[in-house]
C-alpha cells in the first residue's frame, strides 16, 4: 500500500502503511466492562465503552488491508513476583491487584477480567504483549517485535488516554517511533484528562505525536 497523508493535528501525518502497526492498549474486561475492577473502584466505564465501536471499525479496516496489529494487556504473574509492592498498595482500595475481584483475580494473567474484550479479541497471529507497567515497552518484548517487523510508526489506541496510552506514546517517542492517536479510539474515565491527554501529545508542534480520528485513518487504509 502507498504512502498517504492523513489529516491530523498539529499537521498531516505521513502514513507509511507497511511500516506502521496498530497498537491497541489494554482493552481489557476489568477496565471496560460493567462489574469489572474499573467500575468497582467507582469509575464511569461508559467513558471507556464509547471507544469500542470506533476501535472495532478501525481494527476491521486495518485487518482487511493486511496491516500489522498488536495488542497489550496490563497484568501480573499469579505469584505476583513481577508486581512492585508500591503498585500493590497504590490507591488504598479495599481490593487491589491480585485479590479476588468480580471477574477473577484482579489484573492477573489468565483470569477472565484480565483478558481483552470479545469485541476486539486478538486473532491467533496478532502478538499480545503482556506488560506489568503502564508503558508497553517496560519489561516486555514489544521493541524486539517492532524491530524484527520493520515497524517505524504506531497508531496507538485503547485505554486509558492519560495513563497507559500516554505512557506508551512517550516511551515510543523516545525510541524513535512516530505515533498517531485517533481521539475517538482512546478513552479516559475523566473527560478533562481525555482532553488534556490528547493536548499533551499534539502540543508544541507534536511533541509526542499526532492526533486524528479513526475516520481519517480508515479512509487512508480503505
Ligand atoms: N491501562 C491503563 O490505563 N491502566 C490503568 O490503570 N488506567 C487507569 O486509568 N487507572
Amino acid at each position: 500500500m502507498d504512502t498517504a497523508n492523513i489529516a491530523a493535528e498539529p499537521y498531516p501525518f505521513e502514513f507509511k502503511p507497511d511500516k506502521c502497526a496498530l497498537l491497541i492498549i489494554d482493552m481489557q474486561r476489568d477496565f471496560l466492562e460493567p462489574g469489572g475492577f474499573g467500575e468497582m473502584l467507582g469509575n464511569d466505564v461508559s467513558q471507556l465503552r464509547r471507544t469500542i465501536e470506533p476501535n472495532k471499525r478501525l481494527l476491521d479496516a486495518w485487518r482487511a488491508a493486511g496491516l500489522q496489529v498488536m495488542h497489550t494487556r496490563e497484568g501480573h504473574r499469579p505469584d505476583l513476583s513481577d508486581l512492585p509492592p508500591a503498585k500493590k498498595v497504590r490507591g488504598k482500595s479495599e481490593k487491589t491487584i491480585g485479590d479476588e475481584g468480580p471477574m477473577g483475580r484482579i489484573l492477573i494473567r489468565g483470569e477472565a477480567g484480565h483478558d481483552i474484550i470479545p469485541e476486539l479479541y486478538p486473532l491467533p497471529d496478532e502478538p499480545v504483549i503482556d506488560k506489568p507497567g503502564k508503558g508497553a515497552f517496560f519489561a516486555t518484548d514489544l521493541q524486539a517485535i517492532l524491530q524484527n517487523r520493520g515497524i517505524q510508526q504506531l497508531v496507538v489506541t485503547g485505554v486509558t488516554t492519560e495513563v497507559c496510552v500516554n505512557t506508551t506514546v512517550r516511551e515510543a517517542n523516545d525510541r524513535g517511533y512516530e505515533c498517531l492517536v485517533p481521539e475517538d479510539c482512546v478513552g479516559s474515565y475523566f473527560p478533562i484528562f481525555q482532553e488534556m491527554g490528547l493536548n499533551m501529545i499534539k502540543a508544541q508542534g507534536g511533541i509526542f505525536g499526532w492526533v486524528t480520528t479513526s475516520g481519517e485513518i480508515i479512509a487512508a487504509v480503505g
